[in-house]
């Protein structure tokens, strides 16, 4: 039977490169021998993707306050965990996410909700599948603008000012900090080859493959 699989986590600001190394990191997983599957948050199940459609493209002139965003981000994570996640870590897959409970900490708590009511949420529906290695890819968030302008996307938090990704990228950065063994904190201005390169250090260096 195959071991447990490894859990890694890519988080950052908006453009920051997180779909991009994806692609290539999942190809370099599995060319060692690996069953990788790659997802994102909030998404990754059906339900998941609805919530994810409700929280992010809310219908005009609705809005969600806060603490119910912070929850639907839960909500999704809750029904990803169940039903994606934990099942593809124990058939011994990697599983390779595109944010995760980082991104509810850093942008949550900048909308206001209490850090200590994030972490007990979190604490719940984690239920200890915490990731092996969290990326975070960090850059000037000027530079990371200028990228996606150049991709002509637009959401909902994408429209908010500088000052806003300024403090995505401090909460980010907060979190490294806090949690040096689980994450590593990666230039995301260099390359895409050299993010990937120093993204399979990190694996090699901190997750232990069987
Ligand atoms: N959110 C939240 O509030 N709470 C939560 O709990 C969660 C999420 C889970 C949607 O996330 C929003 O949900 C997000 C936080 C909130 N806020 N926003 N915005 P998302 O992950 O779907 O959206 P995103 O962060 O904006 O991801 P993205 O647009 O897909 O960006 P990315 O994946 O990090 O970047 P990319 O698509 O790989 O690259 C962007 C562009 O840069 C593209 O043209 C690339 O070709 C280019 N690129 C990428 N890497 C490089 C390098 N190294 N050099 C040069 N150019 C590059």
């Amino acid at each position: 039977m195959a071991g447990y699989g490894r859990f890694i986590t890519l988080e950052g600001g908006e453009g920051a490169g997180k779909s991009t190394l994806i692609a290539g990191l999942s190809e370099a997983i599995k060319a060692r021998g690996h069953e990788v599957i790659t997802t994102r948050e909030p998404g990754g199940t059906v339900l998941a993707e609805h919530v994810r459609a409700l929280a992010l493209t809310p219908p005009e002139s609705e809005h969600w306050s806060p603490l119910a965003h912070a929850l639907l981000m839960n909500t999704a994570r809750e029904d990803h965990l169940q039903k994606k996640i934990r099942p593809a870590l124990e058939a011994g897959q990697w599983v390779i996410c595109d944010r995760f409970a980082d991104s509810t900490r850093a942008y949550q708590s900048i909308d206001g909700v209490a850090p200590d009511v994030l972490l007990a949420i979190e604490r719940a529906v984690l239920a200890g599948t915490v990731p092996d290695l969290t990326l975070i890819l960090d850059a000037d968030p000027r530079a990371l603008a200028a990228r996606r302008t150049a991709r002509g996307t637009q959401d909902v938090f994408e429209n908010k000012q500088l000052a806003f990704h300024e403090q995505v990228r401090a909460a980010f950065l907060e979190i490294a900090e806090q949690e040096p063994d689980r994450c590593v904190v990666i230039d995301a201005l260099q390359s895409p080859a050299q993010v990937l390169k120093e993204t399979l250090k990190a694996i090699d260096t901190r997750v232990v493959s069987e």
